[in-house]
């Protein structure tokens, strides 16, 4: 048997089946995200700055909204291509792929499945391009793991719902001209609102001071007696099923996006470790550096193949939420492991910015809390397990 050249993306060669269409929206989205992003969202995590202008770069590449239809934006890719832009992404910077996330999961993806034909029309194919941005507002100063207790309201005026309250933590709020917001109505009921970000009454103020996701951009919403037109309620869902099963289609792209962040932080382990010299040879050649390289991998492959199953169930329609947290909570721990093991590769090197593990251990912070974090994903596939409620 010939020695297979070693491509740590593809151990157990996964990449033979994917079809035409996902191959070059893997490559291209890779060759992007390499040639053109990675100078800037480097320097943007230095800096904390969000660079403005690639939003629409991803958007000519038709890397938002991948899996909706043409016409409305997208280009009808599988969820696994899906899964690897996500993974090329984050594997320059969890900030960007973070920002495609939300655009694609958190904004299309509501006003697709649960917005009228006019509502699809006035907004999909300008997100698509970037032309406008969005933001999902669910978190609240008061309200994070459990987002059914928000107190952020309609009140029903005419044609109009007056919106009041405050999100926090949201991921791309200061630049968003769009907001998918969930409020409770009159009785109480979630309810998604799309609110134009110019409407009077409406502000977004920058979170300051994160060491973490630095070149992601994230706000407050501040909503105080704002009149959003009643057409700007998604009409196709209520309670909080509906801001949960867009988070599920998020996690996923998460799960995947992990994976990069892992890869990158393997690859500069590896590479260090074969130049690295100490007691006269490679510090790749002792046991111990060995065996953590060795179990990375591993570990990379088997989420890889976990995501990767999981984007052949979501394409089926066969994906459950709990596969779902399974998946998120498995990999982003995974890839978190892997950049606290790769630093320590490192050495002291490690803890520089002219090597990636820190940044990405910064930022793995944040994707190991936002999206549902570590405990309640965990809560989650208990409750799959035992039929038993744990979290309250
Ligand atoms: P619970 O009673 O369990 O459920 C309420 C209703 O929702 C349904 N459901 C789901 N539906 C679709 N997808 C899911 N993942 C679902 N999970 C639950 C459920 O069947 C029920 O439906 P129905 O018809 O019976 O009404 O709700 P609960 O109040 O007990 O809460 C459950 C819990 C804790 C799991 C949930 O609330 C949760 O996931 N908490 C975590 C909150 C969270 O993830 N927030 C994320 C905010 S957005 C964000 O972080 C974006 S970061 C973006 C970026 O930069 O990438
Ligand atoms: P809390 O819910 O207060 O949790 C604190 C701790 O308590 C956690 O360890 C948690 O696991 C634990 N805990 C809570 N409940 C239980 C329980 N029942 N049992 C055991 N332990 C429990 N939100 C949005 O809506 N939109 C966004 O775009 C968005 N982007 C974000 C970007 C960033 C950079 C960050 C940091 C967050 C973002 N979030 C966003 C918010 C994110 O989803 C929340 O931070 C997350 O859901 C956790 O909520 P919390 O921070 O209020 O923590």
């Amino acid at each position: 048997m010939s020695k297979p050249i070693f491509n740590p993306d593809d151990v157990f060669q996964f990449e033979s089946t994917l079809g035409e269409e996902e191959r070059l929206i893997m490559e291209s989205a890779r060759e992007y995200a390499q040639t053109h992003l990675e100078p800037r969202a480097l320097e943007g995590n230095q800096e904390g700055v969000f660079h403005e202008e690639i939003p629409k770069e991803l958007g000519e590449l038709g890397l938002l909204g991948a899996t909706l239809p043409e016409e409305y934006g997208g280009v009808g890719a599988s969820h696994t291509a899906y899964g690897l832009i996500a993974r090329e992404l984050e594997r320059v910077d969890s900030g960007y792929r973070s920002f495609a996330s939300v655009q694609s999961s958190l904004v299309m993806h509501p006003i697709n499945i649960f917005g009228t034909e006019e509502l699809k029309q006035k907004y999909l194919p300008r997100l698509a391009t970037a032309e406008l941005i969005g933001c999902f507002g669910l978190t609240e100063p008061n309200s994070g793991s459990d987002p059914g207790s928000m107190t952020t309201n309609i009140k029903a005026d005419g044609d109009y719902y007056i919106l009041n309250g405050a999100k926090m933590w949201i991921t791309n709020s200061p630049i968003a001209d769009v907001a998918v917001v969930w409020a409770k109505d009159e009785e109480g009921i979630i309810r998604g609102v799309i609110v134009d970000m110019d409407t009077p009454g409406c502000s977004a103020p920058k979170i300051e001071g994160k060491l973490s996701l630095r070149a992601s951009i994230t706000g407050e919403l501040v909503f105080e007696d704002a009149r959003i037109h009643k057409s700007q309620i998604l009409p196709n869902v209520k309670g909080l099923k509906g801001p949960l099963s867009c988070l599920t289609k998020a996690r996923y792209g998460i799960a995947w996006g992990a994976i990069g962040a892992g890869l990158d932080c393997y690859d500069s382990a590896l590479r260090y470790s074969l130049e690295r010299e100490q007691f006269g040879k490679p510090i790749g050649g002792f046991q111990l550096t060995q065996k953590k390289l060795a179990e990375m991998i591993t570990e990379i492959t088997k989420a890889q193949l976990l995501a990767w199953r999981l984007g052949t169930l979501f394409d089926q329609g066969k994906a459950t939420p709990a596969q779902v947290s399974m998946a998120k909570r498995n990999n982003v721990h995974m890839a978190l492991e892997i950049a606290r093991e790769a630093r320590q590769i490192h050495g002291g090197m490690g803890i520089t910015n002219e090597y990636p593990c820190m940044r990405h251990m910064m930022n793995l912070e944040t994707v190991l809390t936002y999206e549902g974090t570590h405990d309640i994903h965990l809560l989650i596939t208990g409750m799959d397990i035992t039929g038993l409620n744990a979290f309250k």
